[in-house]
C-alpha cells in the first residue's frame, strides 16, 4: 500500500445539529414528546457506546482513541503522516496562542466525530434487530458531536436520598455544571441487541478515559510534567517560595480531574494511578471564575462570553481569537508561564523567565479572547492549586474525553462569531474579521522560525483527501462542509431571517 493510501481524510457528510449535550437529558422530560425523548436516548446510547468501543482500541491503531487524543499533546509522534521527519513530528500538534488556535481544532472535532460515526456503522447497527434498525439508523445518520455550553447555567434538581421517599424533590438550582453525561462512574444506556429490552449499565466513558489492559500511559510515550509552583501567588498570601513539582502523568492508567498532587518525594499511590475524578470540585471552580490574569476577577463566565461578541470589546477575528495579541508578537510564547515538561520540547520554552501575561500588560481588552476563557474553562475543570488533572495540562488534556465537548463548543462560538460578524451584502466573512492581510504574529514554536500563520497554512495532520492534502483554514471556514451546523446557526428559521444577518446559501 503506498503511503499516501493510508492517509486519512476527513470527508464530508450532511449537516444536522450539534446539539447542547445536557439536552440529552432534560431535567424535565413532560418539556419534550415521547419522540423527542426516544430519538434522543437512541442518540445518546450510541455515542456512549461508540465511544466505548473507541476507547478499548489498542493504543497502537491510528484510530484508537489514545491516538486520536494524542494528537493534540503527548506522545509527540507523528499521526497519519507516515513520511513525517522526526523533528517535525517530535511534538504535539495543537496550535495554541496563534491565530490557528480556532482553526485547528475544528478539523479535530470533525475526525472525532467522524471516527464515532464509523463505529456506530461497522460494530454497532449491524447488531441491531430488523424491527428496530430504521430507528437507529436514522438516529445514527443524525448524531453529531454535542457540545457543552459551560456558560450557561444548568437546571440541577436533587432528590431525597431516604429509600422510604423515593424520587422526592428537595430543591432546585441554576448553576454552572459538568454536563450530566459526565458525571458519574457509570451510566444507562439502550441495549442496542435488545433495544425493547431493559436498559443497561456501562462503565461511563464521558466520566474518564481507562487505558485498554490498565497499561500506564507511559508505556505508550506520555511523560511526567514538571511544574513551578507557589512563586506567583498573586494576592501574595503566601509567602513567595517556588519549587518545581512533577506531575506524573506517565504512571496514570486512567484521567483524573482535581486529583489530589502527589507530595515531593514520595511514592505515586494508587489514587493517582487509578485515576482519581472528583467532579464535585468542576462547579464550585466554574462558579468562583477566579481568570488567572488580567482585571476579570468580577466578571462571571456568561458575561465574558457575552463581552466577547460586543465591538464595544473586540473588534477584529485576531482579537476574538487568541491569547497572541498584536500587542505581544515579539513577545515569548504565552499561557501559563511556569508550565515545563521534562524531555526537551516545545513546552521547555515555557520557562520561568518567560513574560507572564499580566506583567506584559494586565489589561482587559488585549486579554479578552476566547482562547483565554478556554484556557481557564481547562484550569477549572482539571484543577488547579495543589490539585491537578489531565485536563488542565496541555500535552495530556485531549486524554479527558470532555475536551471534545469543551473544544466543540469553542467550534460554536467560533461559527457564531463568523456569522454575526459577515458582511450584510455580500454573505462573506469581512476579511478585516478574518486572517488580518498583513499579519506578522511572531514566536509561534509550531511553525518554521520567519513564518507567519495565514489562511492557507496547513492544519497539519488533518488531511482532507487520500493524496494527503492538509486542510487548511479557507477550507474549514464554512462549517457546514464538514456536515455540521449548530442550534443558533440555523438560517431557515424566521428569526434568523428577520435579523438579516445571514446568507442562506452560504450557512445552509
Ligand atoms: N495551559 C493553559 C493555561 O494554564 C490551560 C490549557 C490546558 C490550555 C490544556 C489548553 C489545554 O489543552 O492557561
Amino acid at each position: 500500500m503506498s503511503s499516501q493510501a493510508s492517509r486519512r481524510a476527513v470527508t464530508v457528510r450532511k449537516s444536522p445539529l450539534r446539539l447542547e449535550v445536557d439536552s440529552w437529558y432534560p431535567p424535565d422530560p413532560r418539556k419534550f414528546t415521547p419522540d423527542q425523548v426516544e430519538v434522543y436516548l437512541i442518540q445518546n446510547s450510541l455515542f456512549l457506546w461508540a465511544l466505548q468501543i473507541l476507547q478499548e482500541k489498542h493504543p497502537c491503531g491510528e484510530l484508537s482513541y489514545f491516538q486520536i487524543a494524542g494528537i493534540h499533546g503527548f506522545p509527540y509522534q507523528p499521526w497519519d503522516e507516515p513520511n513525517c521527519a522526526p523533528e517535525v513530528g517530535n511534538q504535539g500538534y495543537c496550535t495554541h496562542d496563534s491565530l490557528l488556535f480556532l482553526p485547528w481544532h475544528r478539523p479535530y472535532m470533525a475526525l472525532f466525530e467522524q471516527v464515532l460515526y464509523n463505529i456506530t456503522v461497522t460494530d454497532i447497527l449491524k447488531e441491531v434487530p430488523e424491527i428496530a434498525h430504521d430507528e437507529w439508523k436514522q438516529a445514527a445518520d443524525t448524531w453529531r458531536l454535542p457540545y457543552w455550553d459551560w456558560a450557561v447555567k444548568k437546571l440541577r434538581v436533587w432528590t431525597s436520598p431516604n429509600p422510604s421517599l423515593p424520587g422526592r424533590f428537595v430543591s432546585a438550582e441554576k448553576i454552572y455544571d459538568l454536563p450530566i453525561i459526565a458525571q458519574n462512574p457509570t451510566i444507562k444506556v439502550k441495549n442496542y441487541a435488545n433495544p425493547k429490552g431493559r436498559d443497561v449499565v456501562i462503565n461511563n466513558p464521558m466520566y474518564q478515559f481507562r487505558m485498554p489492559d490498565n497499561n500506564p500511559m507511559g508505556s505508550f510515550g506520555i511523560k511526567d510534567i514538571r511544574v513551578k509552583v507557589g512563586g506567583d501567588d498573586k494576592d501574595c498570601q503566601k509567602p513567595k517560595v517556588s519549587e518545581w513539582v512533577t506531575l506524573p502523568f506517565s504512571q496514570s492508567r486512567a484521567t483524573s480531574r482535581w486529583a489530589a498532587t502527589p507530595p515531593k518525594g514520595e511514592a505515586v499511590g494508587k489514587p493517582w494511578e487509578d485515576g482519581t475524578v472528583d467532579n464535585e470540585s468542576v462547579a464550585p471552580a466554574l462558579k468562583a471564575h477566579e481568570w488567572y490574569d488580567g482585571d476579570f476577577e468580577k466578571i462571571p463566565l456568561a458575561e465574558m462570553v457575552y463581552r466577547l461578541y460586543d465591538p464595544e470589546y473586540v473588534k477584529t477575528f485576531a482579537q476574538f481569537a487568541t491569547t497572541k495579541q498584536p500587542s505581544h508578537w515579539s513577545v515569548q510564547p504565552r499561557g501559563r508561564t511556569e508550565e515545563a515538561e521534562e524531555a526537551p520540547g516545545p513546552f521547555a520554552q515555557l520557562s520561568p523567565t518567560a513574560q507572564p501575561v499580566g506583567q506584559t500588560d494586565g489589561n482587559a481588552s488585549t486579554l479578552l479572547n476566547l482562547e483565554f476563557i478556554h484556557n481557564n474553562i481547562h484550569v477549572w475543570v482539571g484543577g488547579f492549586g495543589d490539585y491537578t488533572g489531565h485536563m488542565a495540562k496541555v500535552p495530556v488534556a485531549g486524554f479527558d474525553p470532555i475536551f471534545f465537548m469543551h473544544h466543540c463548543n469553542i467550534d460554536r462560538l467560533f461559527a457564531i462569531w463568523q456569522a454575526l460578524d459577515q458582511d450584510n451584502t455580500t454573505g462573506e466573512t469581512r476579511t478585516t474579521s478574518w486572517f488580518p492581510a498583513h499579519y506578522e504574529e511572531r514566536g509561534n514554536w509550531h511553525l518554521p522560525p520567519g513564518t507567519v500563520p495565514t489562511a492557507n497554512t496547513d492544519l497539519a495532520p488533518f488531511h482532507k483527501n487520500a493524496e494527503g492534502e492538509f486542510w487548511n483554514s479557507v477550507g474549514i471556514e464554512k462549517w457546514t462542509s464538514l456536515g455540521y451546523s449548530y442550534p443558533e446557526l440555523q438560517p431557515w428559521r424566521p428569526e434568523f431571517r428577520a435579523g438579516g444577518k445571514l446568507n442562506d446559501d452560504k450557512y445552509k
